[in-house]
């Protein structure tokens, strides 16, 4: 059974000043009904950690270097997400994808690189709107599943995101129908790779455009163990009402 999981990605945002919004959080869910998690930028990581402590509330980061360490100007590595508190890291966001040509390849070695140093790895695909418009969105979400999950993964230290990128930040989101079939077909892909009791062990979920008012929605379809929340997950109380949601699903 995967566990429940609300994951907030905080993007390019946030400053000292947003962690007001982490103590609203920790005075309403002192102890949430499912995992939370908040990935914040990487110059918050630490402070966001520090401020949270030892309770149910993870943290962890937005990328996370392949190597272990040299010159690699500007990024991070795994145990550097651990040594600033962090416990997960997001790999292969569609904006890192675009932004930075993160091939299924380097989003691999860089989830081997996270599991392998004991952080959890949160593995993020999604077709484009070009691609489901040409029918191709099992095709892609297969193909990138297959190149970007590391082989030596277990039901605890994998979480895969479906984020179709025409729903990313746009207040579009699929029909419940269309998040159905995909979380399927990732769930079957991962018991046929992996096998079951792993398989079904690894929380899936759907990201883009989560929102308060669709998240009970969502969280009601087969195989959504829970979200990856981008702008919802920056307010307490929006990102509060998800993980109601979730809680209750
Ligand atoms: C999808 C999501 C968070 P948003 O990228 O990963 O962002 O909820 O703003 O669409």
């Amino acid at each position: 059974m995967a566990q429940k999981l609300a994951a907030g990605n905080w993007k390019m945002n946030g400053t000292e000043a947003s962690l007001a919004e982490i103590d609203k959080m920790l005075a309403a869910y002192p102890e949430p009904g499912c995992k939370v998690l908040i990935c914040p930028p990487a110059t918050l990581l630490d402070r966001l950690s520090t401020r949270i402590g030892d309770g149910p509330i993870a943290t962890g980061a937005q990328d996370c270097h392949m190597k272990a360490s040299g010159a690699h100007t500007g990024d991070i590595s795994a145990d550097m997400i651990k040594d600033a508190g962090g416990t997960y890291a997001i790999l292969g966001h569609s904006e890192r994808r675009t932004d930075h040509g993160e091939s299924d390849e380097v989003v691999k070695a860089k989830s081997a690189a996270a599991v392998g140093a004991g952080l959890i790895a949160v593995v993020c695909v999604g077709e484009t709107e070009a691609q489901r418009d040409a029918g191709q969105t099992l095709d892609v979400v297969g193909t990138q599943l297959a190149g970007s999950v590391p082989d030596d993964v277990t039901g605890e230290t994998l979480v895969v995101a479906y984020e179709p990128v025409w729903a990313i930040g746009t207040g579009r989101v699929p029909t419940i129908e269309q998040i159905a079939e995909v979380h399927d077909f990732i769930r079957e892909k991962l018991v046929d790779r992996f096998g079951a009791e792993t398989g079904n062990a690894v929380s899936l979920l759907y990201g883009g455009s989560v929102k308060p008012s669709n998240a009970a929605e969502i969280f009601a379809v087969a195989n959504v163990d829970g979200a990856l929340v981008g702008g919802a997950s920056l307010k307490a109380d929006d990102f509060g009402a998800i993980i109601d949601a979730l809680q209750s699903a």
